[in-house]
């Protein structure tokens, strides 16, 4: 069912700004409001790795199917490129030209967005671009990101969370001559691992409560690659995991049961300048992360989880640990890789260069009273989205520091930016400092509440309208979006 957005305007804003308060109270103290716990399964279904396509010349549709999960539960699902869920793995040298001729095989509108990439406007998947049932669309840019870790998921206004949650995304994976050369895991021994909450006792149905457009909706199961209680046999030596949360709102702290490190090499836009050794990371919706994982240590039958820990800065998630999936080590081999000191070069974008300082609120909430107002609690900046507004304008190739100030909120918001990468410059607040992985390129970056987060970019040449929003795709449906315009 289509939800409807009611606008609003400054002046019903202001009215609403005394409600914010005692709503945001209210909320805090309301039980349900807070996420499902993941209740653990057996890790025992073997991990599927999605196929790989060449992105210089494809073509895929997007459809419905029906997914056999695990065995017994068989759910409606939709899929690119013939997979009943998720989709085909694009592979890409940075450079090259990238060419879809896409399909909507769906019953509804969509259209795809390039998360993290480089794209002109009309290829960005704005959120009122999209295909018709049984129309085509042909996706065609240049590739100019960095070797790294990207991917693909619908973005049509309103109905961004019901596709990716019901199984529309994909990896996209840039490489290069000069990343080959650094001997990086490689083939199998380098796996994207997508990690999805879903509530599996209603099937995939994308039907969000008020409290789930409220906080984010959040499954009881966690799927990697599609799959609950997924199990990869591994051997002894050093895999590149590339880490995707492509969940609606669940943030994860991943980490290893073993208590083993890992060598974070990358981020949202790509390698770092050079690896650093973690114990964990978090990653909120659209984040990315790229780990080495050395099994070196082990011998055959050993079992090592990949987890989440619980975490502090959130009211509403975090309170939990619970384990993701399992490593199974079933063989011996020898270790080729050759632990490298530098990756490639992260050129920082400077201070002093910046023209402008924006400041963005998303810290308020608008007043939750039942369903006239049922996903319209998140403004951003005071507004909610309206694809024909133009809320920001900023000038090509220019620099700038965008804030998004939590300082007043309660809750958690990964904001995203379209159009390009950019470097995150401080937080205050909260956490206090940058995360480790916070520290190379970045196209999302969460803010707890109470949390304020500076960010530097350096807009892209390509002309023309763009959005940025929160992540947590409940939010962003909800209208926690607003347009830049690239002139
Ligand atoms: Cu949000």
């Amino acid at each position: 069912m289509k939800q409807i957005r009611i606008k609003f305007n400054l002046g019903l804003l202001s009215l609403f700004a005394l409600l914010a308060f005692s709503a945001c109270m209210k909320m805090h103290m309301d039980p349900d409001v807070t996420a499902r716990d993941i209740a653990e399964k057996i890790f025992s279904n073997p991990l599927p790795v999605p196929p790989v396509l060449d992105g210089k010349s494809a073509a895929f549709d997007a459809k419905s199917s029906t997914s056999m999960l695990s065995s017994g539960i068989t759910v409606n699902s939709l899929g690119y490129a013939g997979a009943p869920i998720l989709g085909a793995t694009i592979r890409i040298e940075q450079g090259e030209n990238f060419n879809l001729d896409f399909k909507n095989n769906l019953i509804e509108a969509t259209n795809i967005h390039w998360h993290g990439l480089e794209v002109p406007a009309a290829q960005d998947g704005y959120p009122t671009d999209v295909i018709a049932p049984g129309g085509s669309f042909q996706y065609s840019f240049q590739v100019k990101n960095r070797p790294g870790t990207y991917w693909y998921h619908p973005h049509p206004d309103m109905a961004t969370a019901s596709q990716a949650y019901r199984g529309l995304a994909g990896f996209f994976i840039v490489g290069s001559a000069e990343e080959s050369a650094l001997g990086l895991p490689s083939g199998e021994f380098d796996v994207p691992l997508v990690v999805q909450d879903k509530r599996l006792d209603g099937g995939l149905t994308y039907a969000p409560s008020d409290n789930d457009r409220s906080i984010g909706l959040f499954g009881e199961t966690v799927l990697v690659n599609g799959k609950p209680g997924a199990m990869f046999e591994v051997a002894t030596r050093t895999y590149r995991f590339r880490l995707l949360n492509g969940s609606n709102a669940r943030i994860y702290n991943f980490t290893l049961s073993s208590g083993a490190t890992m060598e974070l090499i990358g981020t949202d836009g790509g390698l770092l300048d050079a690896p650093v050794a973690i114990n964990s990371v978090l990653l909120s919706p659209g984040e990315r992360a790229e780990v080495l994982v050395n099994f070196g240590g082990l011998t055959v039958g050993d079992e090592v989880f990949l987890k989440s820990n619980a975490f502090a800065g959130s009211a509403t998630q975090g309170k939990q640990d619970f384990k993701i999936m399992k490593f199974i080590v079933t063989r011996q081999e020898d270790d080729p890789f050759v632990q490298v000191s530098t990756l490639m070069p992260v050129e920082k974008i400077v201070e002093s260069e910046a023209i402008a300082i924006r400041t963005f609120n998303i810290g308020h909430m608008m007043a939750h009273s039942g369903t006239t107002m049922s996903g319209m609690i998140h403004p951003l900046d005071g507004k909610f989205f309206d694809p024909n507004r133009r809320d920001e304008v900023v000038n090509a190739n220019s620099v700038e520091i965008w804030e998004f100030d939590n300082t007043n909120g309660t809750e958690t918001h990964p904001m995203h930016l379209h159009a390009g990468q950019f470097q995150v410059l401080s937080r205050t607040g909260g956490r206090g400092q940058l995360e480790a992985w916070e520290k190379g390129w970045k196209d999302t970056v969460l803010a707890f509440p109470g949390e304020k987060v500076r960010i530097i970019v350096r807009f892209p040449g390509n002309l023309g309208k763009y959005v940025f929003h929160c992540h947590n795709l409940e939010h962003e449906d909800g209208g926690m979006m607003l347009n830049y315009e690239i002139k």
